[in-house]
């Protein structure tokens, strides 16, 4: 096994090795530790195998076609937006994109198309496969939105990954690309506040870690809560793209608290506060073409930042709507890869670039790398049909209820898991008035959740605005709708409806300073020294996790001691385990590869307990597994 293992180790087959070798892949020298890791990887295909992914009951392994994979690239990466960043810093950055004449593009397919596609469950492996190829082949992308939003906490609570470990991996991959994050201003990748030295320490880590561009929003957009984030970017000299949360019409006259000159405004202040980039955060995906012609136009007058659009396609007009962005001089766009594009995500860059045909200001992209990378996430889409359930035709009805993408799709099945998925148009509905209700709120996670909350509240219970009125002081209204009258997510503009607060907060007094101010800062090495003494790893990332998701973060490595890192299972075997005679190879790490196959699963026991028997590198090898069922 250890000569097999170096045999197969690349830069020892290459001969390049040298007296780091050694130490640089100890785990060669050390089979029990290939053994260990083999084990609990035999533990967790097992246990999925018979009692399915996260117990939910085993589930047929189904036959996926075989992956598409694009023709990979030999030599050294071209240059790209990174090498350019790096060479310039900032601000001469923000000149150099602004002087540049084409529009950007920022794909979006490793985070907000699969967060508001597939309940954000697309797992590493599937990324980093092709991330290499993709850099070389189309290396005229501004970014790879790639990190951070629910990217996070799904990555731990749901796929059993490090995502400080994703971030790692993609910026090895693609080292010649921006990596952009989003971070929810106070809310940093969380829910709710956090202390403003947990959120500096994020934003130092994430750069630290991989990131290059940091689009700072925040869910009432309010300046107050971004503008301690903004410093700790522009601290890490990287980029700040700061966002205004796009909501309302500024076409619709009968709408106009939110109309162009809040807009304008905000983007000046912004810029104040040392924004690099104004970015046009379009959640809900409510900015029409005409709307984002005006809107551009203003802002470009406005500020001397470059424009960034970002906007979801469930009307099916945003292709239209970055043409009419182009038309005004946008700088960059956010689109997906086609095959991860559409409704509730991104628009699709490849329709995007056809659009543009004919016009000077075309993306400088390769549109035959642009389709082979579609085939190839044609490919892994289905792997995720479990979450995968966008509807498969264009909704307008988004102008009317103004759901963000991501929320659209997680609010049903949310209200299905509540008994209310035969109430869908209800809660469309619901949701609608709920935020005229709270005053006509900006609605970006977090604040889509309350309205959310409080949406499927009063449906369950058959409750109309005029109860609220009426009976409040006798409801128990979810905690979140509470915590946000309180001011916990910080102040909407123009403030919170007060008869309507009263009735909720009743007699509790709100905060009158913004949340982040009030908390007590972390004791970072307290919480090292807890983490330690319990066994849990600690690292500076690992503290910062725990900050935000402490339940989450725990679970996690409890889990971890449990199986390893099950990352590198492919994503077919993560799911669903293994079919009997089935056999896959998993890649330990680079040239370090497991070949298992599953020969026989037992009946169980008289306490439930059933025997597999795998081969292992050739090696049999059995496994218990408590049959659940
Ligand atoms: C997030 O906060 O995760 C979002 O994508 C908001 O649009
Ligand atoms: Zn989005």
């Amino acid at each position: 096994g250890f000569l097999i293992n170096v045999l197969k180790q690349p830069s020892f087959v290459k001969g390049d090795y040298n007296v780091n070798f050694i130490d640089e892949h100890p785990e060669l020298f050390n089979l029990p530790v290939v053994h260990d890791r083999g084990t609990k990887l035999l533990k967790y295909i097992g246990d999925t195998t018979i009692n399915g992914y996260t117990n939910a009951g085993p589930q047929e392994k189904p036959e996926f076609e075989r992956l598409e994979l694009p023709q990979p690239v030999e030599g050294p990466y071209p240059d790209g937006t990174k090498q350019i960043f790096d060479s310039m810093g900032p601000e001469k950055f923000s000149q150099w994109i602004l002087d540049q004449k084409k529009v950007l593009i920022t794909d979006t397919t490793m985070r907000d198309a699969h967060q508001s596609l597939m309940a954000t469950r697309v797992r590493s492996i599937d990324m980093l496969r092709v991330l290499e190829t993709a850099s070389k082949k189309l290396p005229g992308f501004f970014s790879y939105e790639c990190w951070g939003g629910a990217t996070f906490d799904v990555a731990y609570r749901f796929l059993y990954e490090d995502p400080w470990d994703r971030l790692r991996q993609m910026r090895k991959k693609a080292p010649n690309i921006l990596l952009q994050m989003l971070i929810r201003g106070a809310n940093a990748v969380g829910y709710t506040s956090y202390p403003d030295n947990v959120v500096k320490n994020f934003v130092q880590l994430s750069a630290k870690n991989g990131i290059d561009v940091f689009r700072i929003f925040d869910s009432l957009n309010s300046l107050d809560n971004m503008y301690e984030t903004v410093q700790a970017v522009r601290e890490t000299g990287k980029i700040a793209e700061v966002a205004l949360c796009y909501t309302g019409d500024i076409l619709d006259p009968s709408r106009p608290k939110y109309n162009l000159d809040y807009y304008v405004r905000m983007a000046k202040e912004l810029q104040n506060a040392g924004a690099n980039i104004i970015a046009i955060k379009d959640m809900a995906g409510l900015l029409k073409p005409e709307a984002a012609y005006q809107l551009v136009s203003a802002l470009k007058d406005a500020v001397d930042l470059p424009i960034h659009l970002h906007t979801h396609d469930g009307s099916g007009n945003a292709v239209t709507t970055l043409c009419r962005a182009a038309d005004a001089g946008v700088d960059i766009v956010d689109a997906a890869y086609s095959a991860f594009a559409g409704g509730t995500s991104q628009p699709s860059m490849n329709t995007f670039y056809y659009a543009m045909s004919g016009k000077d200001r075309q993306p400088d992209l390769n549109i035959d790398a642009m389709e082979e990378m579609s085939r190839y996430w044609a490919t892994v889409r289905p792997y995720y049909k479990g979450v995968d359930k966008a509807e498969p035709y264009p909704n307008t009805e988004t102008y009317y209820c103004e759901m963000p993408g991501g929320q659209f799709s997680n609010l049903r099945q949310q209200a299905k898991a509540v008994g209310l998925g035969d109430r869908w148009n209800d809660i469309k509905k619901m949701y609608h008035d709920v935020n005229l209700m709270f005053g006509d709120i900006v609605k970006v996670t977090p604040s889509s959740k309350v309205v959310g909350d409080m949406t499927l509240y009063m449906v369950q219970n058959d409750l109309t605005e005029k109860d609220i009125y009426e009976k409040g002081d006798t409801l128990d209204f979810p905690q979140s709708v509470v915590e946000f009258f309180e001011g916990r997510l910080g102040f909407p503009y123009q403030g919170f409806p007060e008869k309507l607060q009263k009735i909720i907060l009743k007699g509790k007094k709100p905060l009158t300073q913004r949340p982040g101010k009030l908390l007590e800062p972390a004791d970072f090495e307290a919480i090292r020294k807890k983490l330690e003494d319990a066994g849990y790893s600690h690292s500076d990332e690992d503290i910062n996790a725990y900050c935000q998701y402490p339940k989450v973060f725990t679970d996690y490595n409890d889990r971890n001691k449990k199986y390893g890192d099950v990352s590198v299972l492919d994503t077919p075997t993560f799911f669903f385990g293994m079919k009997q005679n089935e056999e896959i190879t998993v890649e330990l790490e680079e040239g370090v590869d497991l070949v298992i196959k599953l020969i026989n699963i037992s009946d169980p026991d008289d306490s439930g307990m059933r025997t597999i028997t795998f081969m292992f590198n050739g090696a049999e090898r059995e496994i218990q597994v408590q049959d659940k069922n």
